[in-house]
Formats: structure tokens, C-alpha cells, sequence
């Protein structure tokens, strides 16, 4: 099947010109969703869209190279999913990690989703701060408007992270917090502090100091 002749000149709006995010390097920073559940969605479109010199084959499609690019970095680690629901053609999806065209390595792709119809989704788990590179083509260079919807990534909460760290120190057994600030500081601050001559005094009274390990003494036992 020849490529070019397949390719639809179809042009909205009367502007004809490629998307903005049809270059890898102009690919179009898409955030996190807000909170966990919710979904991140922009709108785009393929109509012009081109590939350029040593981009891959989204999905093994060589036949569909009207590609264009977004960038996603989650700010947390976990699962995320992409798909292109509520696109108007048919769609090719890719995720690649690394930061140059010429060198990247495919973490998921997918051409129809059961569900979705001709759509596509893809799952995997990412990491957080990693940036991931997201081509989306027309099976057979169709042009049409997109939707990109991304779920994970999302910030994590700090009311979470404190409760994992509670909930960690649980299962290591550390649940009597006062014991183990005593035992970390004891010797070690018994051996590097060197209280200072204003400090000095109220040591040798026995008196413990705000923010200074309680058992250090100035006397060896
Ligand atoms: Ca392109
Ligand atoms: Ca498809």
C-alpha cells in the first residue's frame, strides 16, 4: 500500500498548517492530573502532521507516520494510563522514554483498544520525574482531531506520605518513636557534639538542652 497516497489533505479552519507538535522537539508538555482518580485531557490534531528522519514506527506501523508529540513527566511513581478516547479518527498510540527521537525506547504502544473501538490505550508503570514522550498517528496517516487522556502521575499528597512513613515504621517495628531518637542520638551525639563553652554549664547541671540529645553527659560512665 503506497504511503503518500493515503495521506488525507483534509484541512480545518481554512489554516494550512501543520500542528504545532508535529516536531519531537516541539512536543507539547502535558501535566499531571490534579489529584488521584482525576484525568488529565488535551485536544489536539494530526490534520498535517509529518514524520520526520529517525522516528521510529509508532506501534510497527510503517504505514503511519503522521505523528504528533507530547511530553509527560509524573510527579509521582505508579501506573499510568493513556488512551485517545473520544478522538474522530482512528489512532495509533506510542510511549517511548528518553529525551532523543534518534534513541527511543518503547514503553508501551497500542492501535485499538477492545472498548474503544479504533482507538487506543496504553498502561505501564512509570516513574516519577521520568519524562515519557507520547506520539499519537492516524492508521494510515488519517487526520483528525485528538483527545490525549491521562490518568496516574498525579502529585503525592503530603498527608499521605506522612501516613506511609507511619505506616512503615509500624511494620519495621519502631513504634515507640521516643526509644529510637534516644538510641540514634546518645552515642553518636555523645562523641561529635562538642558543646560550647555557653552550652558547657547547663551540661554539667544536668539540665538538657532543647534540640540536643537528653542523655549526652560530659561524663564518661
Ligand atoms: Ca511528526
Ligand atoms: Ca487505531
Amino acid at each position: 500500500m503506497n504511503e503518500a497516497g493515503n495521506i488525507r489533505l483534509s484541512v480545518h479552519g481554512g489554516v494550512a498548517a501543520a500542528p504545532a507538535n508535529d516536531n519531537f522537539v516541539d512536543r507539547q508538555n502535558v501535566n499531571p492530573p490534579s489529584r488521584a482518580g482525576s484525568r488529565r485531557t488535551v485536544a489536539g490534531s494530526t490534520v498535517l502532521a509529518t514524520a520526520e528522519r529517525f522516528e521510529p514506527y509508532h506501534a510497527g506501523w510503517r504505514n503511519s507516520r503522521n505523528s504528533v508529540w507530547y511530553r509527560f513527566t509524573p510527579q509521582s511513581t505508579g501506573r499510568v494510563t493513556i488512551d485517545t478516547r473520544g478522538s474522530d479518527f482512528d489512532t495509533i498510540l506510542a510511549v517511548y522514554s528518553r529525551n532523543s527521537l534518534r534513541h527511543l525506547t518503547e514503553v508501551a504502544s497500542n492501535n485499538n483498544t477492545v472498548g474503544l473501538g479504533r482507538q487506543s490505550r496504553v498502561s505501564f508503570r512509570a516513574l516519577a520525574g521520568r519524562q515519557y514522550q507520547i506520539a499519537i498517528t492516524g492508521y494510515a496517516n488519517r487526520g483528525g482531531n485528538l483527545r490525549l487522556n491521562i490518568t496516574g502521575g498525579e502529585p503525592v499528597r503530603r498527608s499521605s506520605a506522612l501516613d506511609n512513613t507511619a505506616a512503615a515504621d509500624r511494620v519495621n517495628g519502631s513504634s515507640a518513636p521516643s526509644q529510637a531518637v534516644d538510641g540514634v542520638s546518645s552515642n553518636a551525639a555523645a562523641q561529635s557534639v562538642s558543646p560550647s563553652a555557653a552550652t558547657l554549664p547547663l551540661l554539667q547541671q544536668g539540665k538538657p538542652l532543647r534540640g540536643q540529645a537528653i542523655r549526652m553527659t560530659s561524663q564518661p560512665a
